[in-house]
């Protein structure tokens, strides 16, 4: 095989590692998360890709309603209010999903910038108790 032809092959094995690694909106990677007994996200760490797309697959095998908020910390204060007042209770928006016991539901999140961002539960108390994670999103 010449050079160039080398060359070439090395290039599309590493163009198509690239694409099988960060989710596009047309085919998000899929990211499984379990809420557990002990007020934990399962997992409590990810990292994604700038503009990357993901498709989260949440699931709440508890006793206890939960939610999976995605923001940054200004979005989870905000949202952490609405929970206190009454009004954002467990209702599904954009970045948000309120999970009943036993349900599975998911979400599909674009990340446009790179940051840090928190994976988060406001239902009684939870996140104070460590229902919360960290999404990193390199650039
Ligand atoms: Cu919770």
């Amino acid at each position: 095989m010449s050079r160039l032809l080398l060359f070439l092959a090395a290039g599309a094995l590493i163009m198509s590692a690239c694409a099988s690694e960060a989710g596009t909106v047309d085919a998000p990677r899929r990211v499984d998360v379990v809420m557990t007994d002990d007020l934990r996200f399962d997992p409590d760490s990810i990292a994604v890709r700038e503009g990357e797309t993901v498709r989260f697959t949440v699931s709440n095998p508890t006793a206890l309603d939960h939610e999976f908020v995605i923001g940054d910390s200004d979005e989870q204060a905000h949202h952490a209010e609405e929970m206190m007042s009454g009004e954002g209770i467990m209702h599904d928006e954009e970045g948000a999903i309120g999970l009943a016991p036993g349900e599975s539901k998911e979400l599909v999140y674009t990340f446009a910038e790179a940051g840090e961002l928190e994976i988060a539960c406001h239902v009684d108390g939870h996140y104070e108790a460590g229902m919360r994670g960290a999404v990193t999103v390199e650039p």
